[in-house]
């Protein structure tokens, strides 16, 4: 195999990747200039396995999409809808503490929990919200809010973010989910959200998120109009907070979904396009513990592929996907336990549940 990816010109990256010494941007435009997905696999694999040998994650998680409601409205979300509108919804504390009341017959150990940025409900509700779901589910483990959330939720608190954080931990928040990260690039963001925190802001909170111990993901929504040194300005700005701070548990690539968006006239992304930004994400994210092939957007088949090309993890059951199915997913809402576990046994992995933090619950 080592003759054939020097054949392809990637004799340089190998050695690198052997000798675990970091790439470069330049090295990264080498593979995502390629259409060898074989070598970027295998590649990519040496990372996958030197830091997760065999095994390969998934949670029993459930998603809670509180309000669809938004006064960002960007241009690549289907979701998001101004207030008034038919189709906008917004639950009560009661309405998601009766959410995860339906499901506490099933093994749920994690809440991913996340909403528009709503312009009238009040930081009490956020609090409640999560004290609801603890007062149901006492040991579950709640992920919600992602950066661009917190920072709303600071202004609505009147507080720093440092001691928003302290408050919401205090009721019951474990990490946040790494959503909103978009693409940093200013260019990306006044293309397709001009109205969402800045890049340099979603980082800030990260930072901040992790001094206060809060671990958090980070993701990057692709397969839009971002150019590839877009793509690689943003896995190096994550890159280095990871250096500093060491707060990251999980990247996940996300596949953009044209369909019901101000987007609807770009082509859905490819299975070459998802291989690629795994592979090239666990290459160039050498800092990383993990890296997540989320089933919901690029497909299960996809994401079993995907386990030999950089990933390590499939995230979990879901249950009620809402975000990616307004934008046209075409896959379940929710996938079996016994799914997942066949999925990944199949690709020749050790498939383990595990908690929001990596511990592992059971070996299958
Ligand atoms: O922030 C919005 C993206 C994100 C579309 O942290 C879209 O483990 C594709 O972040 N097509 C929310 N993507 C989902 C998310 C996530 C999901 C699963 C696990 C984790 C984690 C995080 O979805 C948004 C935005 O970047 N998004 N619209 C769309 N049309």
């Amino acid at each position: 195999m080592d003759n054939y990816i020097e054949q392809a010109g990637f004799g340089k990256i190998l050695e690198k990747v052997r000798n675990q010494e970091r790439l470069t941007l330049e090295d990264g435009q080498q593979l995502y200039n390629s259409s060898d997905i074989l070598a970027l696999g295998y590649l990519a694999n040496i990372v996958r396995e030197r830091v997760n040998k065999n095994d390969a994650f998934f949670i029993y998680n459930q998603h809670v999409n509180y309000s669809n409601i938004c006064t960002n409205l960007c241009k690549f979300c289907a979701f998001g809808r101004e207030k008034g509108h038919e189709l906008a919804y917004e639950m009560t504390v009661a309405d998601v503490k009766e959410k995860v009341r339906e499901r506490l017959d099933e093994p749920i150990t994690e809440i991913h929990m996340v909403g528009g940025i709503h312009p009238e409900l009040p930081f009490s509700y956020y609090v409640d919200s999560l004290k609801a779901i603890k007062e149901v589910r006492p040991d579950v483990h709640i992920q919600a809010f992602t950066c661009v959330e917190i920072h709303h939720l600071a202004t609505l608190a009147g507080k720093s973010v440092g001691d928003t954080l302290e408050v919401l931990k205090e009721a019951g928040l474990g990490s946040l989910p790494g959503g909103g990260a978009e693409v940093f690039s200013p260019r990306i963001r006044n293309l397709t959200c001009e109205r969402k925190l800045p890049g340099d802001q979603w980082l800030e909170v990260a930072r901040t998120a992790h001094q206060h111990g809060l671990r958090t993901n980070a993701t990057m929504l692709y397969g839009h109009v971002e150019t590839i040194e877009e793509r690689l300005e943003h896995l190096d700005a994550l890159r280095k907070l990871q250096d500093e701070t060491g707060g990251f548990l999980a990247f996940i690539p996300l596949a953009f979904h044209p369909k019901n968006t101000a987007m609807s006239d770009l082509s859905n992304t490819t299975g070459m396009n998802d291989l690629k930004n795994i592979a090239v994400s666990r290459l160039m994210l050498d800092n990383f513990p993990h890296i997540k092939a989320y089933w919901v957007m690029i497909g299960p088949k996809t994401a079993q592929v995907a386990l030999s090309f950089g990933a390590d993890d499939m995230d979990g059951t879901v249950k009620e996907e809402v975000i990616t199915h307004m934008a046209g997913a075409e896959t379940a809402q929710a996938l079996g336990h016994k799914t997942l576990i066949r999925l990944i046994k199949e690709a020749g992995r050790t498939p383990i549940e595990r908690d929001t933090l990596y511990n592992v619950l059971a070996t299958f």
